[in-house]
């Protein structure tokens, strides 16, 4: 990395100016009490919420954490996929060639040395505590955090209660990764998000007297596949009244490179080795995703009723986000692990004492963005390595002018967001672009016509490949 080069280039391109750096009051920050944090990650959740427009979703405690801060209408993973995604927001460094790559990601081994969110948070005076998923491996970095590393433990194949209880009933496939869903009539702590918000609940209590600020972090398991839900939640949606994705085909002149077999779900059994989904398997696939972010969103319901219940709501940040997006059926696609708006675009919700309530900006935003914005809220310095932005100042002024461009990255596929538009290439290791793909958000934002080899668009291909570029030459 070259930290200091990396952020001035940032700087520079995305178009965000010195003063939006937020650099935080240090002289004064041992005087005043600093807000407690509690960290909520949801698993594979693309925006798929009332607070961001969609109305048959039943996910009315995040709505109201939306209606208690500010909801980022346009925030971004850095990475499509579990692992990578959250090495990079865990340590606000973003993708490189050469890291944080695939699910199977550890930020200490990619980036050996760097302070971790957590650990910033812990070395300042805060009491780090980590539930559920928010490494992707529960041992990566786990000195960052004051306690153990805690996650629920069941009976034997986490991902399925049925198979769980039965001890092994035949309903597995090769590999034993069993359905993709499952409706059992249980109640919300026999699935594992429901032992989270237990265990959150239980840590709050026991933080309320500790004497120090807390960082708790809960990272929520669904809806990541399997679709397991307490069928209570599945009883929430009429079957039938459930949307289907309208764009169910590639999309018009897009690359191979931009597309996957979906091979994350066809490891689960009753799903076909190839080919679509027939419309039933799809209702039901997307009914499941609906079920367990109802479930999920309960269970962070739970949490806050308990943190605002033992009156420490008013000092303590709430940030919410998923770790990248999801496809529901869009461009033919399921699962993430693509450059398309729909596996890029992610939740960010922030709630914090003092700011904006109820409100959401259009500014863009980006997953790195969260370490430098949690420093600057907790007024504490900002570690030189961090390549993200505070977007502390828009929880405040929401509508102000703020970047003009936010990364993703994919393997070997390279993506910028702007305001009107989402331009992806693809290079060969000897550095030849193989692949493009351009999508216009003013008139085609579910990205059904690749616009990237039409005459009149060269000069837009040719401005956003030299920004890639540059930022690709900054990271590394
Ligand atoms: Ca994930």
């Amino acid at each position: 990395m070259k930290d200091s080069f990396n952020r001035r280039q940032f700087l520079k391109y995305a178009g965000v100016g010195a003063a939006a750096l937020g650099i935080c009051g240090w002289s004064s920050a041992e005087e005043r009490k600093r807000p407690n944090v509690l960290f909520i990650a949801v698993d594979d959740l693309r925006p798929q919420l009332g607070c961001y427009g969609h109305k048959q979703m039943i996910s009315r405690n995040i709505d109201r954490l939306a209606g208690s801060g500010v909801t980022f209408l346009r925030s971004y993973c850095q990475v499509p996929v579990c692992g990578a995604s959250r090495a990079s927001l865990m340590s606000g460094v973003r993708p490189s060639r050469d890291r944080f790559l695939g699910y199977d990601t550890w930020a200490e081994r990619d980036l050996p040395g760097v302070v971790v969110l957590p650990r910033h948070f812990k070395n300042s005076g805060y009491h780090t505590i980590s539930n559920g998923k928010i490494f992707h491996h529960a041992a990566d970095c786990k000195d960052s955090w004051s306690e153990a590393v805690w996650r629920p433990k069941g009976d034997g194949n986490w991902r399925n209660y049925v198979l769980d209880r039965s001890k092994r009933i035949s309903r597995g496939n090769a590999d034993g990764k069993g359905p993709a869903y499952e409706a059992a009539d249980v109640g919300d702590s026999d699935y594992f998000d429901g032992k989270i918000a237990d265990k959150g609940i239980s840590d709050l209590r026991r933080l309320k007297d500790i004497g120090k600020p807390f960082f708790l972090a809960l990272g929520f398991l669904k809806p990541h596949l399997p679709f397991n839900a307490p069928k209570r939640y599945w009883d929430m949606y009429q079957r039938d009244e459930i949307d289907l994705a309208n764009n169910p085909f590639r999309p018009d002149g897009a690359p191979d490179a931009a597309l996957h077999n979906w091979g994350e779900l066809r490891a689960y059994a009753g799903i076909p080795q190839k080919g679509p989904l027939s419309e039933e398997m799809a209702r039901t696939l997307v009914h499941g995703y609906y079920a367990c972010v109802s479930y999920t969103d309960a269970q962070i319901g739970r949490v806050l009723d308990e943190l605002r219940r033992l009156g420490m709501r008013d000092n303590t940040i709430v940030v919410l986000w998923g770790d990248h997006g999801w496809n529901l059926g869009e461009h033919g696609l399921w699962c993430k692990h693509c450059n398309f708006e729909t596996s890029l675009h992610s939740p960010l919700i922030v709630s914090a004492p003092g700011m904006k309530k109820g409100v959401k900006t259009n500014a863009l935003a980006e997953y790195i963005d969260i370490y430098p914005s949690l420093c600057e809220l907790c007024d504490l310095p900002l570690p030189s390595h961090l390549e993200g932005v505070s977007f502390a100042p828009l929880l405040t002024n929401p509508d102000q002018k703020w970047k003009e461009a936010v990364f993703s990255r994919y393997f070997n596929g390279d993506s910028i967001k702007t305001d009107r538009y989402r331009y992806t290439q693809w290079r060969r290791k000897d550095g030849q672009v193989y692949a493009r793909m351009l999508y216009d958000h003013n008139t085609d934002l579910a990205e059904n016509t690749n616009i990237a080899e039409f005459a009149e668009n060269a000069e837009v291909v040719r401005r956003m490949s030299g920004m890639l570029e540059r930022i690709r030459e900054a990271s590394g």
